[in-house]
Formats: C-alpha cells, sequence, structure tokens
C-alpha cells in the first residue's frame, strides 16, 4: 500500500478516484517535491508552485489527452508534468537527457503544444479546437494563460478570432498580479478592478439562479439576458471585455481552493460558447520565501531550502550594460530605456530608479516595443530597447519596416545571444 499520495498517481486517471481531503494532501506532497526539485537542479519555482491547484482541479475535471491542456510560456508546467506519469523523471528536470522544462509533445501525449515564448495559448488552442471540430473529435481545450502572458498582443488576435465561435474553449486566466516584475499596462489595472470585486461572480450566478426560477418564463428570459448585448445584461452583470468579445466570463476565483475550482470547471464545461475563467492565485504560494520574493524566484539556479538563499550574480553582462546606460543617460538626456517586461534581468533596474520618466515597461511587447522605440526616435529621442535575442524574434518584421527602412537611430541591446551555460 503506497504511504503517501503522489505514489497513487501514475496517470491522470488515477486522480479521479482521489476524495477532497486526499487531494488537499496530494497538493502539499507536489509543493515539497517542487521546492525540493528546483532547489537542487533550478527552473522556474514560483509560478510552479502558483497553480498546483489548479492543475490538480483541470486533472481532476478533465480527460487528458482526450482533454487538450496547452500552458502559455509553460514554465509553469511542473505540476502536470509530475500528474501525467513524469514523477520519477521529474528528478531530472532541466538535466542533460532529463525531463525539458516546458511542455514538449515529444515528452508525453498530455503537452499538447511547445511553448517558451508567451502569449501563444488561446492561438494555439484555439486551432487545436478547430481542427477537432473538422476531425469530428470530442473534447474540450483547456488553455492556461498568466496575466503577465495576457500584455502580448497575440492573445487578443486569438480572443478575437475564437470570441466569435461556440467553441469548447475555456481560457484559465491565473491572475498572479505579476509577470516577472510586477504585471504592468492597463489590463493589469482592469484585471485589479475586477478583482476588487469579489462577489461579482457569486452575484452573478445568484441572479441567474433567480431569473432561472421565475416560473414559465425563467429559464427563456435567463437566455435572453444572459447571452444579448442588451443595456439590461451590462446593467445585471456589468459585462467584461472578454464577454463583450464573446466569451463566457467566469470569476474571479480563489484559485488555491479547490473545491471552488471543480465548481467553477464543472459549470465552465456546460457553457456552450468559449469560456475565460478568471482565477487569483498567489505566485509562490506554500513557500514564504518565494510568495515574498516572487520575482527572484521566478527562475533561479539552485537554493538553500531552509534559508531562501540563491546563487545571483551581480557583475553580469546585462549589469555592466544597465549600469553604463545609466552613466550616458546622465550626459545626454534623449536616451530613453525600453524593456519588454524584463527590467531586472536585462539590467535596466537601476536605470528605472534613476530615470523613471525616461524609462518604457511596455509588457510581454517585443513587437510593438520596437515600432514604439520608432515613435520615440522620430521624435529625436534615442532608445535602447534591451531584450533577450530569443525574443526579439518577435520584431524582425518591425526592426525592418519601422526602424530601417526609415532610418532611425534605435539601440537594440541583444542579451543571450549566442550560446548560454
Ligand atoms: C515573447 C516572450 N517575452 C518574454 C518572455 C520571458 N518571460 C517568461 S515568463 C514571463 C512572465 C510571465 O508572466 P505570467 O504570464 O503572468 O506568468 P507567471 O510567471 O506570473 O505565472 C516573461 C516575461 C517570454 N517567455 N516570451
Amino acid at each position: 500500500m503506497p504511504d503517501n499520495m503522489l505514489d497513487r498517481i501514475n496517470s491522470p486517471d488515477d486522480m479521479k478516484q482521489l476524495n477532497r481531503k486526499e487531494i488537499k494532501l496530494l497538493c502539499e506532497e507536489i509543493r515539497t517535491e517542487l521546492i525540493e526539485t528546483v532547489a537542487k537542479n533550478g527552473g522556474h519555482l514560483a509560478s510552479n508552485l502558483g497553480v498546483v491547484e489548479l492543475t490538480v482541479a483541470i486533472h481532476k475535471a478533465f480527460d487528458s489527452p482526450k482533454d487538450k491542456i496547452v500552458f502559455d510560456v509553460g514554465h509553469q508546467c511542473y505540476t502536470h508534468k509530475i500528474l501525467t506519469g513524469r514523477r520519477e523523471a521529474f528528478k531530472t528536470l532541466r538535466t542533460e537527457g532529463g525531463l525539458a522544462g516546458f511542455p514538449r509533445p515529444s515528452e508525453s501525449v498530455h503537452d499538447s503544444f511547445v511553448a517558451g515564448h508567451s502569449s501563444t495559448s488561446i492561438s494555439a488552442g484555439f486551432g487545436i479546437s478547430q481542427a477537432k471540430q473538422i476531425k469530428k473529435e470530442e473534447g474540450y481545450v483547456i488553455i492556461v494563460i498568466g496575466d503577465g502572458a495576457l500584455t502580448g498582443g497575440l492573445a487578443y488576435e486569438a480572443l478575437n478570432n475564437a470570441g466569435r465561435t461556440q467553441d469548447k474553449i475555456i481560457v484559465i486566466l491565473n491572475d498572479n498580479k505579476m509577470s516577472i516584475s510586477q504585471n504592468v499596462g492597463a489590463m493589469a489595472k482592469y484585471l485589479a478592478r475586477i478583482r476588487s470585486k469579489p462577489t461579482y461572480y457569486k452575484f452573478k450566478s445568484t441572479v441567474e439562479r433567480g431569473i432561472r426560477h421565475i416560473p414559465f418564463i425563467g429559464k427563456k428570459l435567463r437566455d435572453m439576458i444572459f447571452f444579448s448585448k442588451s443595456i439590461l445584461k451590462n446593467a445585471i452583470y456589468h459585462s467584461t471585455i472578454f464577454e463583450d468579445m464573446g466569451f463566457s466570463y467566469l470569476g474571479p476565483v480563489d484559485g488555491h481552493d479547490i473545491n471552488t475550482l471543480l465548481s467553477v470547471l464543472d459549470i465552465a464545461k456546460r457553457q456552450e460558447r468559449p469560456v475565460l475563467l478568471h482565477v487569483d492565485t498567489i505566485k509562490g504560494k506554500g513557500y514564504s520565501f518565494a510568495e515574498e520574493n516572487p520575482k527572484d524566484f521566478h527562475g533561479v539556479n539552485g537554493f538553500d531550502i531552509q534559508t531562501g538563499d540563491y546563487f545571483s550574480s551581480v557583475n553580469s553582462f546585462s549589469y555592466i550594460f544597465g549600469d553604463y546606460l545609466c552613466e550616458m543617460a546622465k550626459r545626454d538626456d534623449r536616451i530613453c530605456a525600453i524593456t519588454a517586461a524584463m527590467k531586472s534581468s536585462t539590467g535596466l533596474k537601476k536605470f528605472s530608479m534613476d530615470y523613471p520618466s525616461r524609462f518604457f515597461d511596455v509588457g510581454i511587447a517585443e513587437q510593438h516595443a520596437v515600432t514604439f522605440a520608432g515613435g520615440l526616435a522620430i521624435s529625436g529621442l534615442v532608445p535602447f530597447f534591451a531584450v533577450y535575442s530569443s525574443f526579439l524574434q518577435r520584431s524582425y518584421d518591425q526592426l525592418i519596416h519601422d526602424i530601417a527602412i526609415q532610418n532611425l537611430k534605435c539601440v537594440i541591446g541583444i542579451d543571450r545571444a549566442g550560446l548560454v551555460g
């Protein structure tokens, strides 16, 4: 007889047998496994600790691989890997020949799509869903996207495209208020406004239930209000941007409460159109050092579990670049700095504090960052965009069309180009 919960889980089907108390224990064991492995091997700790209950609830409520789960960025897929037959292999996370730190369809049938670069999940998930329809295959597509990833334009192109359909896609917005650093921008503010009304979802279902129980016309009336874009509906439901785009909005709900998650996933399954489920989570949940400092525990090279001490380099190429830029900015007030949600890791933290009016965190939006730099440059300023080479791939068209053809003076500080140890 296995003496812990994890020993019983060799595939998502094994989850179905567990009761609520056992699920709670399972979540605790998963957290321990995540902390111990990442402390040794390095990896994305805080993001993974934040989605333990969510991932367990998804696997309990749905049937992978018939139902497809698509993770945005993919750095938060560790619990998913542990629950889908890769618990032993998890010890080899990010080692040579070992388990990948991101979803890899070549590794498991439960990994639906390769990820790494942000904001792709809704596009990929919608494609998978449309293919299911053409091939007459059953099943849901569950998409897990963070509030940081939702700052990328690609996500809106996909919402715009999917919102006009009746596809069974459930977009789960994992809102932990953080990108790598604090999430910024108008959408972050908008989500904060929704979160500040925790009674919204409850109120909505109470209203719905109330209307449905009016004799004879209740259900019809409820459908009429719910599926219309009427002023009446807005007055009752305070419709969100997601509803206005054709999604059924559910939330915000506590992303660490398994019972709530299971109930709301059940409601999501019964909608006859795409759903956006807004889930409120804590980045780093369950490990005090990561909860207090989610930015530094976003990605770590290993750490001491007892003290929370982690290795950090203060003299990297990026820091030297950032310091030098501050020196230059002192002499030249045309100099501006731009980051796409990576202020610290690209070395721009000091600049952001010394010159806040000339510093721009544009969100995970590399294409916008380059064209925005073009706008600054054509107006006589000297923008520096600091970016990892891999993410700059997003901006090839903007580099050519919006910078090079116009001969604009923009400096692109390209980090992590070439081999990275
Ligand atoms: C195109 C692109 N730019 C930058 C990154 C680097 N990056 C990895 S995770 C992350 C933050 C993601 O935030 P969120 O989606 O909210 O997930 P969380 O880690 O908070 O769970 C960033 C900026 C990336 N993966 N892809």
